[in-house]
């Protein structure tokens, strides 16, 4: 019998630390067999989801694509990371309703505005502080943080390899490993 596949979904701030976190669990998940697909912003908005910006209703729709895809992704046995800021509540909850019970486990990668800010690895926060990038997250455009994730990491103060353990032991916990 195949794996039994589930899907990981990391929301948080842009510079949280989800891609990050995504693909050293990717590494991790790898490790212990199991087979993985990431599904972040680098690999869905460059070419599914190339029709799409960043109003509210276009990451509405974003994160409604990416949520039947990471369906029909998990259908076929995998375990899915999705890796996007889905800052509205609303949309998260579709997504979830997609799936089965257990099959959804939302991690909030918490991290504080003032540490993403200043991580800022692409310089975006400081474009958007000078007005050069419009409806950016947490400057400009709300993040509505998860209420009851299955799991949340805090980035600010945890490394990268204690968050996925986190994460590994909650799938431990909840026979998805
Ligand atoms: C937020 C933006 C924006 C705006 C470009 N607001 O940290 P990154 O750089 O590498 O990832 C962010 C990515 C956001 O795409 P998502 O698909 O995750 O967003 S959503 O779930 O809200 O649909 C960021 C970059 O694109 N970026 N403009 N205005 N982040």
């Amino acid at each position: 019998k195949g794996q039994r596949g589930c899907c990981i979904w990391l929301t948080g701030l842009s510079g949280s630390g989800k891609s990050t976190i995504a693909n050293a669990l990717e590494v991790a998940l790898h490790q212990a067999g199991r087979h993985t697909y990431l599904l972040d912003g680098d690999n869905v908005r460059h070419g599914l989801n190339k029709d799409l910006g960043m109003s509210d209703d276009d990451r509405t729709e974003n994160i409604r694509r990416v949520g039947e895809l990471s369906r029909l992704m998990v259908d076929a046995g995998l375990i899915v990371i999705s890796a996007f800021i889905s800052p509205f509540r609303v949309d998260r909850e579709s997504a979830r309703a997609l799936f089965e019970s257990g099959e959804f486990i939302e991690v909030y990668v918490n991290a504080s505005l003032d540490k993403c800010e200043e991580r800022d690895p692409k310089g975006l926060y400081r474009k958007a502080r000078a007005g050069l990038i419009s409806d950016f997250t947490g400057i400009d455009s709300p993040y509505e943080a998860p209420e009851r994730p299955e799991v949340q990491v805090c980035t600010d103060t945890n490394s990268v390899d204690a968050c996925v353990q986190q994460i590994l032991a909650y799938l431990t916990d909840c026979r998805r490993l």
